[in-house]
């Protein structure tokens, strides 16, 4: 079972520090190969931010606000625990001091990471499995987050997740309130949410296909049963790309429609 073993819920010991000024400069961005999943791994990240303050307000706790800058931290570690999966940086420093205390004048940092599950859910249960990971999200001295989301399926475990917890002194510029949804789908097919069903529905389609629907949210998903049978399966394949392509005056197309011609 040694691909079992690969996939299995590694998590390292959390990484918690009253942070010292850090002058790390950011000179790299993750890339990821496609489009397509740039918009998946942000769609994730967003998805952990959303459950960790779900975390919070059933604990009583105020939530956190997501700050871009944090977030592309988040991507680098996560992309640099790829490559050495540890809360020390390739280059020897501590994983926290990626925080540049003269973007973000912050009093305290914290680092979570785990790496091997694919989806932001499973990952989340992870942590929450962990109690230094879960006193970490659920630290009221926080107020803001950052999450980023890495996979490299030429890597050891294929996905890596890094948390970037901070108190900052003071308000921090374009955060922003995670949703539990990123994209709201208009209508049945439209998984990209901008209210039209079109090839570039029909490209996720094929690409969720592949991953069983895995990546989608459950608005998505939802939209993504153009058979309306309450099941995601070849057939919303089918029915997604005949409409695009004239065959179907509508979707959805139940099995009904089908039979009857309509
Ligand atoms: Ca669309």
């Amino acid at each position: 079972m040694k691909a079992a073993a690969k996939h299995t819920c590694r998590i390292i010991s959390l990484f918690l520090s009253f942070a010292a000024v850090c002058c790390c400069m950011l000179t790299v961005r993750p890339v990821n190969s496609a489009g397509e999943q740039n918009i998946s791994l942000r769609e994730y990240a967003d998805r952990i931010a959303y459950l960790v303050n779900s975390a919070r307000a059933e604990a009583g706790v105020e939530p956190l606000l997501v700050v871009p800058y944090l977030n592309e931290c988040a991507e680098i570690r996560s992309q640099e625990c790829a490559e050495v999966f540890s809360h020390t940086r390739p280059n020897g420093d501590r994983g926290i001091y990626i925080v540049d205390d003269e973007v973000i004048l912050h009093s305290a940092v914290a680092e979570n990471i785990a790496c091997g599950n694919s989806t932001p859910d499973a990952t989340f249960a992870q942590w929450k499995n962990s109690s230094p990971h879960w006193a970490a999200i659920l630290n009221p001295d926080y107020n803001y987050i950052g999450v980023g989301v890495y996979y490299n399926p030429d890597s050891e475990y294929n996905w890596y997740w890094t948390q970037l917890f901070i108190k900052a002194d003071g308000a921090v510029e374009n955060a922003y309130s995670p949703s539990e949804y990123t994209i709201v789908p208009k209508c049945s097919g439209d998984l990209t949410g901008d209210g039209r069903v079109d090839c570039f529905d029909y490209i996720i389609m094929k690409r969720e296909f592949v991953n069983r629907f895995r990546g989608l949210n459950a608005l998505q998903q939802e939209s993504a049963d153009v058979m309306a049978d309450g099941t995601l399966n070849i057939s919303d394949l089918v029915i997604m790309r005949g409409y695009i392509l004239g065959k179907f005056k509508h979707v959805p197309m139940t099995l009904s429609d089908l039979i009857n011609n309509r």
